[in-house]
């Protein structure tokens, strides 16, 4: 046992006097256009990739944060390829609009890994993709509301992500795909509060306006926003979340919106996995050896609900997962 303690501080030892010699040359230059800072979601993925690619771990990052811009983010990309690096990481603000430039980084010969969203382009223009599946967190939502339903009226109102967003365009699509199936349910508003705390207080603000009295259901297309519908909702005296007059739904289950879900004031947080650094580190590595790997790595999400709500298709939250949570 002692040896093997002896043998594990030599090789940090020789790991560290390793690292140290590696020269700035050496790192692997990687881009990353990432979307912005518009949420906690999105502050966690940014220190997950800061983490990860490290110049410990014998990288050097330029991460550009687009402040949720489409035309500056095509921009930050094709600066990366002027800066000739030698990988470039997309989080797409926008699916749609990326041929030219994907076409002019692979004529450069710069490798694209499209990363967390979905860009509407042929595979032949990138690399790799990691990220999650929007559609299929939509689809969760709808059966879970369905499932605690149980053929009762539903009037719902929907705050959306941003405009344009593969996000946003998933769970928009996969909620929807449940709700065809259900006559009893009524979708009275879905408004973009682009995936922001303020945003979604705006649109909550003029839904409370417009349907005050008739809506039974406000799902949130990401935590901040459903902070934002939170205040709005407490300002005007609408009670949600487990015995309120209103079932509560979110996605992405950051810290702050599982602790929500754990007081029961959101009834549902569907998750949607911030950490994928390690996971695009993993094909870069491969990449850098020649070895093969895949096309599209999916990282795989879950769903929690309030504390005494018994569902198939969510996990009922408690202190300990809390407390289990990185981000
Ligand atoms: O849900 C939201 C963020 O692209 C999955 O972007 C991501 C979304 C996430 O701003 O909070």
């Amino acid at each position: 046992m002692k040896k093997k303690i002896v043998g594990l501080v030599l090789f940090g030892a020789a790991a560290a006097m390793m690292t140290a010699g590696v020269s700035a040359e050496d790192l692997i230059k990687v881009g990353y256009a990432q979307v912005g800072h518009e949420s906690d979601w999105r502050t966690a993925n940014t220190q997950n990739y800061q983490d990860v690619f490290s110049e410990e771990n014998g990288y050097e990052l330029s991460l550009v944060d687009c402040d949720n811009d489409n035309a500056a983010q095509i921009e930050a990309v094709r600066n990366f390829k002027d800066q000739d690096l030698d990988y470039i990481v997309i989080a797409p603000i926008q699916s749609a609009g990326w041929d030219t430039v994907l076409q002019e980084v692979q004529d450069a010969g710069i490798p694209v890994i499209i990363a967390d969203r979905e860009i509407e382009a042929d595979e032949s223009l990138y690399d790799a993709w990691v990220g999650t599946n929007t559609y299929n967190e939509g689809v969760t939502a709808g059966n879970w509301l369905a499932e605690q339903l149980d053929g009762a009226e539903a009037n719902i109102l929907q705050i959306e992500g941003s405009v344009g967003a593969s996000a946003a365009i998933g769970r928009t699509n996969g909620f929807a795909e449940v709700m065809a199936d259900h006559s009893e349910w009524k979708l009275l508003d879905s408004q973009s509060g682009d995936f922001t705390q303020d945003g979604g207080q705006t649109v909550m603000e003029s839904f409370i306006k417009s349907y005050e009295g008739q809506f039974n259901v406000v799902i949130c297309q990401n935590d901040n926003e459903a902070y934002g519908a939170m205040d709005a909702m407490d300002a005007a005296g609408i009670t949600y979340g487990v015995g309120g007059d209103v079932i509560l739904i979110s996605y992405d289950a950051t810290h702050d919106g599982l602790q929500y879900t754990l007081d029961g004031k959101f009834n549902l947080d569907v998750e949607c996995n911030p950490i994928q650094a390690e996971v695009v580190k993993g094909v870069i590595e491969k990449m850098v050896a020649g070895e093969e790997f895949d096309k599209n790595t999916l990282v795989t999400d879950e769903a929690f609900n309030a504390p005494g709500i018994t569902s198939e298709f969510a996990t009922e939250m408690t202190q300990e997962i809390l407390d289990g949570r990185a981000y």
